[in-house]
């Protein structure tokens, strides 16, 4: 089932405390994040005399159902520190279920939220992510607010065999000199990002030149020419509105950053490999929008059905 939820935080680091929820919200098991919205800095909602929120909405899937989802969002309120004091106060983080694809009315929950409609700061971010939701805006004070994983340029740079295999052993399938080009041509003087496992590949296991290497791994240490983040949260706070990033592999990292992704360059070469990894499934979120074709392999780009 899809929902959209809203997530809020008017107390402490607010912005880490979004990217910290957004990242565990990905964790839950059997939800996937779809999409997320520009962060927003609104003035409180309801009791006034408060500081003033940052507010997102997020797309997501979730297989679990809508209360056990309810259960797990709570959990993370509460993990991340939130305390319930008084109805509508200021919160270290607020995950509402705004909207789903059915209406839910039980004594735990109502979806769509009761206010929704009512507040900007919840249809705004909301509408971005899916515009088809109609609204009339109430003028409440409300404006983006840099540094959300939104406003950074991430693009993914793959390469599969047939069957949409990434890799086996560790070691990538195939090495053709014209998709090195076009991998060349991409990231150099750019930044690049990818795993533990991905760097093994590069020649001589070392970072790759001319470029900002940006390594995602709870376990490296230090890394000659290389800036290493150990989670998802860490990279937002080092990556550059301006820059260009690429996400080069492996697969986990792909499926970590997928949902933040705007565009996909995908080569597609025409045999079978051996992989024992596969690229996750991107169809449903992202379009086809040209294709290079080469003797042995062809070059898809996929944008994103709807705007980032
Ligand atoms: N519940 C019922 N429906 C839902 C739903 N769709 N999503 C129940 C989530 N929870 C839902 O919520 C109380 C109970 O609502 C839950 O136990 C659940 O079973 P809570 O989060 O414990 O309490 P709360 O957040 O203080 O109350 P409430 O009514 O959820 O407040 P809101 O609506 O979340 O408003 N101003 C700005 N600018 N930005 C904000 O983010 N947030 C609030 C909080 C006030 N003003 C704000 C903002
Ligand atoms: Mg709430």
């Amino acid at each position: 089932m899809i929902y959209f939820l809203g997530l809020g935080a008017n107390i402490g680091n607010r912005i880490f405390n979004l990217y910290r929820a957004i990242d565990e919200i990905q964790k839950i098991s059997g939800v996937e994040i779809l999409q997320v919205s520009s962060f927003y800095e609104t003035a409180a909602w309801g009791l006034q005399d408060q500081p003033d929120f940052l507010n997102a909405a997020i797309k997501i899937s979730a297989e679990p159902d809508s209360l056990k989802l309810l259960d797990e969002l709570q959990k993370i309120e509460t993990d991340l520190g939130r305390v319930r004091r008084e109805h509508w106060g200021a919160r270290t983080i607020d995950i509402d279920i705004l909207r789903a694809d059915t209406e839910i009315k039980n004594d735990r929950l109502t979806v769509p939220h009761p206010y929704l409609y009512e507040r900007d700061f919840a249809m705004i971010p909301l509408s971005e992510i899916n515009p088809d939701f109609k609204f009339e805006l109430k003028g409440d004070r409300i404006k983006k607010f840099a540094g959300s994983p939104a406003d950074f340029d991430l693009k993914i740079v793959a390469c599969v065999d047939k069957n949409c295999g990434l890799g086996c052993e560790g070691n990538l399938i195939f090495h053709f000199p014209e998709d090195l080009k076009h991998f060349r041509s991409l990231t150099i003087g750019n930044t690049i990002i990818f795993g533990r496992k991905t760097l093994a590949t590069f020649p001589g296991q070392k970072p790759l030149e001319k470029r900002r290497n940006i390594i995602l791994s709870e376990t490296l240490k230090n890394v000659d020419g290389a800036e290493i983040v150990k989670n998802i949260p860490e990279l937002w706070r080092i990556l550059k509105p301006e820059d260009k990033n690429f996400v080069v592999g492996g697969a986990k990292i792909y499926r970590e950053l997928l949902p933040f992704t705007s565009e996909i360059f995908l080569t597609v070469v025409n045999s079978e490999g051996c992989p024992d990894v596969f690229m996750p499934d991107f169809s449903a979120e992202f379009k086809p929008a040209e294709t290079k074709i080469f003797p042995d392999f062809e070059i898809r780009k996929y944008i994103r059905k709807q705007g980032k």
